[in-house]
């Protein structure tokens, strides 16, 4: 397989002016015929035209009107090349032949519950049509699509429809238009027995613009809340960013089979259905929250990523970092800024740091791929959000508006690098962003260590950083990021103490805001070795460090347990409130991980239990805030933070913890559980969300404990639950524990719910990412269960996907859990490459595990190579891991 390279990256020959689609689809096949107007980049060139095609037979190709001879153009597997196209503009005619029905990969045009479908990005527009499929080509389509009425009613592309009617022998025909230009990776086509929910939006600017979901008829009442959430979104890009949408029309398609979770495509937008249907009683708050995100998300693509596009695919975190900053930025102001927050930051923990620390590790923009899918990854979409983050941070909000303003200003219409995003950042505020570009380039999450001091004399106090950025593939030498830290100083009673100045680099900088002191500043470490000397410091302070998490690093602080239990109880920042609770969590987890190998009893901390206990008591918190605040850390965090990963140890020891936890704080977990039940009707908001939270996160403690009377609890709140997100957590509380009642539950859950294919993944994710001993077995037996299709992704994410999240199940001494998925990855590359490679991605860790099970794994990955036929998208993931 052939590597691409950043640094190649050259301009194309020739750009398309306008490109006229049209498709006969068909029962056994699509014919699709293309008219683009070509023109070269410099008049008289006389380079070779290359497009890219995959899968697609060519059936005529012609060129002014005339069929092209022979000898002026080669075809093989991958490409159709023009050997000597005119020298000025002209008309190149293509017809080409697919199946769709055949098309089990789900990229270019494929059948989905019988509905013909697109998905072009990134690299899937060339399995419909020759082409030049890349980015920094951008066109006016039209699309004309035929097709039989009574099968597919409903036909519908990019833009305004221009035109519709009836054909012979029973067939219709609809004509799109889209005005604006735009890459072949936005190009979108549906065609099927679909109705919609029919909405409006009245811009700012007094627009009209028809608002229309999609779905088979039986789901239409379970598009409210993303009729809602689209709504919501639209009125907070104009809000916050001053974007108004720019077309009359916006569709929304849920379709079953997907590869992710949206496609931006300009004004029809394919959704897979999880992230679009709701109802109280089939989707759970998760769902709903979920579904507002990723809504906003595509929605906000409109401005960035398809009216400013990436030049090449290396950009990606141009249009995904800076889109998954505004949704996240949506959802905070929709709901808690704090929880959103922490959630975010627990993500990125527990998936992107693991990324960025092993072989995959890339930096927010790559410098090569095999294949591109590969690269839709933590670290381009939420490390890049944090990039942006830090942008807003160092600029403040008025700073980074100006400089997202500048970026429209500059770029609209344009395919452009991340380069053009800082320098519209740097340029709009004049600001000194220095070697801020190597978030960029550099791979690996940048190590921080802090140590305070201070000076009761000189009424100072003083933190001196040191920053090393770790090795990764490829890049063996780094240099000092620019890392922006908040801190701020609390008294020993956990007050705010005013900040008036700062000392660095021997001068002293005020720090005040309109003439008055700051509770938070942000010190610029961009250095090796950098020292900050507060001023005016009237006592020894508690400092709270990296403030909102404002830069994606790992943080090593000389803080006490006793500072962190003060931080814990008072800090004015949400966010290190809570993230005072997960050091403290860490440390505790790891000395008794150090305790279980060395065979020494467990015992629980009581300055732990007890800090827990005033939080979950405090009535003045959050509920959400206190579910976070209560949840201990991931296995997988833990083990990411030792030196040999060892799955059992970490599994005995949070297992431990969460029983002790639940003996200890029984009565307060109770009175939650019965405090928190309400007969209301299902509402999403943020009260109602939080107190479910609460209970339900106090439920799965109790339950935790596999006594009858709180096994019995949670059976009953299984049954009187009248919503998802009640019944589908007690179901998870009663099957932690292995027995009749699991199983009967189980069942009972699965009899209800085997009509609707999304509840049954939450049945099939629960019991494979279960820790029950053994459970491989499990797993295996739901490969065969009428309910899984290896064909769908969503099926695929919840029964191997769950599977693997399981630590001790999936590491399995025995080899079982790493056979399980070296199996199962070869059956699915043959059908869908892109989830065959998500899921071998679960390998890439092999080497922080000891001997014998890297052994077992490496043993895996190697028979994975060593299969015929292989995609380049596994080989890929799977070579690597093994480099
Ligand atoms: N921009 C979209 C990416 C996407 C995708 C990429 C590769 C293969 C299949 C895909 N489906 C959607 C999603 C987004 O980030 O908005
Ligand atoms: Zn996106």
């Amino acid at each position: 397989p052939r590597e691409i390279f950043l640094k190649d990256y050259k301009m194309p020959d020739y750009y398309f002016d306008s490109v006229d689609l049209s498709f006969l689809l068909g029962e056994e096949k699509t014919i699709v015929s293309s008219k683009i107007i070509v023109s070269p980049r410099i008049e008289g060139n006389s380079h070779p035209l290359v497009l890219d095609g995959r899968d697609v037979k060519l059936l005529s190709v012609k060129v002014d009107d005339k069929d092209l001879k022979e000898e002026d153009f080669h075809l093989d597997s991958h490409h159709l090349t023009l050997t000597r196209p005119p020298s000025g503009t002209f008309t190149l005619e293509i017809v080409t032949e697919i199946c769709p029905q055949n098309n089990t990969s789900l990229e270019g045009l494929y059948k989905s519950s019988g509905n013909f479908c697109t998905q072009c990005e990134a690299e899937g527009f060339r399995k419909i049509t020759f082409f030049q499929d890349r980015p920094d080509v951008m066109a006016i389509y039209t699309c004309r699509i035929e097709a039989d009425k009574t099968l597919y009613p409903v036909l519908l592309s990019n833009g305004n429809l221009i035109e519709q009617g009836d054909l012979e022998g029973g067939k219709h025909y609809a004509l799109w238009k889209d005005p604006f230009k735009k890459p072949s990776y936005l190009f979108a086509l549906v065609a099927g027995q679909l109705e919609s929910r029919d909405d409006t939006f009245i811009t700012s600017s007094g627009r009209e613009v028809s608002l229309r979901i999609w779905t088979p008829a039986q789901d239409l009442p379970k598009t409210a809340h993303a009729m809602y959430s689209l709504k919501a979104a639209m009125k907070w890009d104009e809000e916050v960013f001053g974007l108004e949408y720019d077309l009359d029309l916006f569709n929304i398609v849920a379709v079953p089979d997907f590869n992710m979770g949206a496609m931006e495509n300009k004004s029809l937008n394919i959704f897979n259905s999880k992230l679009v249907l709701a109802s109280p009683e089939t989707a759970t708050d998760g769902d709903y929250a979920a579904i507002l995100g990723v809504i906003g998300h595509e929605y906000f693509h409109n401005w960035t990523g398809n009216r400013v596009t990436c030049r090449d695919w290396f950009q990606l975190s141009l249009k995904e970092g800076l889109t998954v900053f505004r949704d996240q930025e949506f959802s905070s102001d929709m709901g808690s800024r704090t929880v959103k927050r922490i959630a975010d930051v627990s993500r990125l923990r527990n998936f992107q740091f693991p990324q960025d620390a092993g072989p995959m590790a890339h930096p927010i923009r790559p410098h090569s791929y095999i294949k591109m899918d590969n690269f839709y990854t933590v670290t381009v979409y939420e490390k890049g959000a944090e990039v942006v983050r830090m942008y807003k941070t160092l600029l403040e909000s008025s700073g980074f508006r100006k400089g997202m303003d500048l970026y429209f200003k500059r770029h609209d219409g344009q395919a452009v690098t991340c380069e053009d995003f800082f320098a519209a950042m740097r340029d709009a505020n004049d600001a000194d962003l220095s070697n801020f570009l190597l978030w960029y380039s550099q791979a690996g999450t940048p190590n921080v260590k802090v140590v305070s001091s201070y000076n009761s004399e000189a009424m100072t106090f003083s933190l001196k950083f040191s920053q090393g950025v770790p090795a990764t593939p490829g890049q063996h030498v780094k240099e000092p990021m620019f890392i922006p830290v908040a801190v701020g100083l609390l008294t020993s009673s956990g007050e705010d103490i005013p900040i008036t100045s700062v000392y660095h680099d021997g001068t002293l900088e005020t720090v005040m805001e309109n003439g008055q002191p700051v509770f938070t500043t942000i010190l610029k470490v961009n250095k090796k070795e950098d020292e900050f000397v507060f001023a005016n410091i009237a006592e020894r302070p508690i400092p709270s460090l990296l403030r909102g998490f404002s830069a994606p690093i790992r943080l090593d602080s000389d803080l006490t347990d006793e500072d962190l239990f003060s931080l814990l109880a008072h800090d004015s920042d949400g966010f290190n409130r809570w993230e005072a609770g997960q050091i403290l969590s860490r440390k505790l987890m790891l000395s008794l991980v150090a305790d279980f190998q060395q065979s020494n009893p467990l015992v629980l901390n009581p300055k732990f239990v007890e800090g827990l206990r005033t939080i979950i008591r405090d009535p003045s918190l959050d509920k959400e805030f206190i579910a976070k605040a209560v949840t201990l850390p991931g296995e997988g965090e833990i083990m990411d933070l030792m030196e040999v990963a060892d799955p059992d140890a970490v599994h005995a020891v949070r297992s431990f913890i969460r029983k002790e936890l639940a003996l200890q704080l029984k009565e307060e977990f109770l009175s939650t559980v019965i405090n928190n039940r309400s007969s209301e009707p299902y509402t999403f908001d943020h009260e109602n969300l939080a107190r479910r939270a609460l209970k339900n996160v106090a439920l799965a403690y109790l339950a935790s404990l596999g006594d009858e009377e709180l096994t019995n609890l949670a059976l009953d709140e299984y049954k009187s639950a009248t919503n998802m997100t009640d019944q589908v957590a007690a179901l998870a509380a009663i099957a932690q524990n292995p027995g009749l009642a699991r199983e009967e539950v189980l069942l009972d859950f699965y009899q209800k719910w085997s009509d609707d294919f999304l509840v049954v993944n939450k049945w099939l994710s629960l019991q494979a990412m279960s820790d029950i001993p053994g459970n491989v077995a499990n797993v295996q037996n739901l490969l065969k269960h009428p309910s899984f299709d290896l064909r769908n992704p969503n099926k695929v994410y919840a029964l191997v996907g769950g599977f693997c999240a399981s630590p001790v199940n999936f590491h399995a001494k025995d080899g079982s859990g790493y056979k399980f998925l070296g199996d199962i990855v070869l059956q699915l590359d043959k059908l869908n490459p892109q989830v065959a490679s998500r899921m071998v991605s679960a390998f890439s860790r092999w080497r922080r595990f000891d001997d014998y099970r890297q052994a077992l794994a490496k043993e895996q990955l190697e028979k994975i190579l060593a299969a015929n036929g292989l995609s380049e998208n596994v080989y890929e993931i799977a070579s690597k891991s093994l480099a």
